[in-house]
């Protein structure tokens, strides 16, 4: 069969971009390797960047964000056993929008249902053959039986474990990477957010972070070591030790409850360049991962997904390449900027195996530095809701 674009991965950013495609009049194909089911059982990203919350609209598939998400116009930094708030709203003339990543992938699911897209679950040996040439194909098994589609363009939306950023030939692609030493242990559980806005906390124990689905539904993580397990940490372990690393006045007013999830995920920041080859172009996870301490993984898909959108859009309506020619450019120019922003915040927030006393005393000058100047603020607030596309 023939279609105009394979889209590699239906996660989040394979499916913004199908649906968005599907607006422009472009045929899409998905093919995702796991169950929907399973996809949609991942408990990942909670904050949506303005820029996200706008695609949402354009991709007609905001009406649920709208009535069920929360916005939020600022967030609370503690450390040393007080709390200060950067001010998104004053600082910027933007907020951010509390809606996980879950629901963001069931609306767009039903979304393409709606549409009839194809869609194929439970695929597995995709080969992307010839994205060098102008006519590139790809192959896979699904159902028993091996299949072929031609196309003018693939989206490579398949994550970090995808095998689209391995498609691209060793000689042209240049990896960079950076693995921190410790990890995220988060839990979910359905008990009432101990805050109403975000607290991002750093304590000598480690990091914590108090985060939220709704308001019945909370989401926190703490810092642990790469090595660690689920398994290690029962739930009232867990929440003795997350009051620990939090503010006092937070502490005091946690309510706690059974865990319904509790993973680990490891701290990574990674970045391949070029994001296109040929007729291949990489889009989120695939081309990029941040440490999730600004958010910025799902948000920084979303961007990715908005230059490719409007590059194939020009070139379907108009025969004109220059969008997607200067696709890789404009989405690493923004990627490094997040990348910048994510480093930053996690060596401010994160305590380091062989931290010397003086690395403690520069993170502490640097957050009293941030509680003290408007400028500082405003800075992390312009990034925490996003950089312009
Ligand atoms: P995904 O979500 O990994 O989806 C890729 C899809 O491709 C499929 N796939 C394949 N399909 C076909 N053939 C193959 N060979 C395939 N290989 C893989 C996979 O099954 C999957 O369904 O990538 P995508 O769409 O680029 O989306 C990226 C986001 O999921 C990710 O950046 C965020 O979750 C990161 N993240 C956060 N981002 C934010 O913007 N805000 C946050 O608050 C935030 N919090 C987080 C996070 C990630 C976390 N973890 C677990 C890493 C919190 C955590 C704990
Ligand atoms: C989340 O709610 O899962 C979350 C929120 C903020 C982050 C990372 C994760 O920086």
């Amino acid at each position: 069969m023939r279609t105009q674009v394979v889209i590699v991965g239906g996660g989040p950013s394979g499916l913004l971009l199908g649906q968005l495609l599907h607006l422009a009049g472009i045929d899409a194909v998905i093919l995702e390797r796991k169950s929907r089911d399973y996809v949609l059982g991942r408990i990942r990203a909670g904050v949506l960047e303005r820029g996200l919350v706008d695609l949402m609209g354009q991709a007609g598939v905001d009406a649920r964000m709208k009535t069920e998400g929360f916005v939020h116009d600022g967030t609370l930094i503690g450390y040393d056993g007080e709390m200060f708030r950067v001010d998104f709203a004053h600082h910027t003339d933007a907020t951010v929008m509390v809606y996980g990543q879950t629901e963001v992938t069931r609306d767009l699911y039903d979304a393409r249902d709606a549409t009839g897209g194809d869609t194929r679950f439970e695929v597995e040996n995709v080969v992307i053959c010839d994205p060098d040439t102008d006519s590139p194909h790809v192959t896979f098994d699904h159902g028993g039986q091996s299949h072929r589609i031609d196309c003018d363009f693939v989206a490579g939306c398949d994550g970090f474990h995808g095998v689209s950023r391995k498609t691209i030939s060793d000689a042209v692609r240049t990896d960079f990477e950076k693995v921190y030493p410790f990890g995220w242990l988060g839990v979910l559980s359905e008990t009432p957010p101990v805050n109403d806005e975000l607290i991002y906390a750093n304590s000598a124990r480690g990091f914590a972070l108090c985060s939220m689905r709704n308001a019945q539904l909370s989401r926190y993580y703490i810092q642990c070591d790469t090595a660690d397990s689920p398994d290690n940490w029962s739930d009232d372990a867990f929440w003795d030790e997350l009051r620990r690393r939090i503010p006092e006045e937070a502490a005091e007013t946690l309510i706690t409850g059974p865990s319904i999830e509790k993973s680990i995920a490891p701290l990574r920041s990674f970045v391949t360049e070029p994001m296109r080859w040929g007729r291949l172009f990489l889009c989120g996870d695939a081309a990029h991962i941040v440490p999730p301490t600004g958010a910025k993984g799902l948000n920084t898909a979303a961007s990715d997904v908005h230059y490719l959108n409007q590059g194939l859009r020009q070139f379907y309506a108009d025969g004109d390449s220059h969008g997607i020619d200067t696709y890789s450019q404009k989405a690493l120019a923004r990627v490094w900027k997040t990348q910048r922003f994510s480093w930053w915040f996690s060596n401010l927030m994160h305590h380091y195996p062989g931290q010397t006393e003086f690395d403690k005393k520069m993170q502490l000058a640097e957050l009293a530095f941030l509680r003290d100047s408007p400028e500082a603020q405003a800075a992390m607030a312009l990034n925490y809701v996003g950089l312009p596309y």
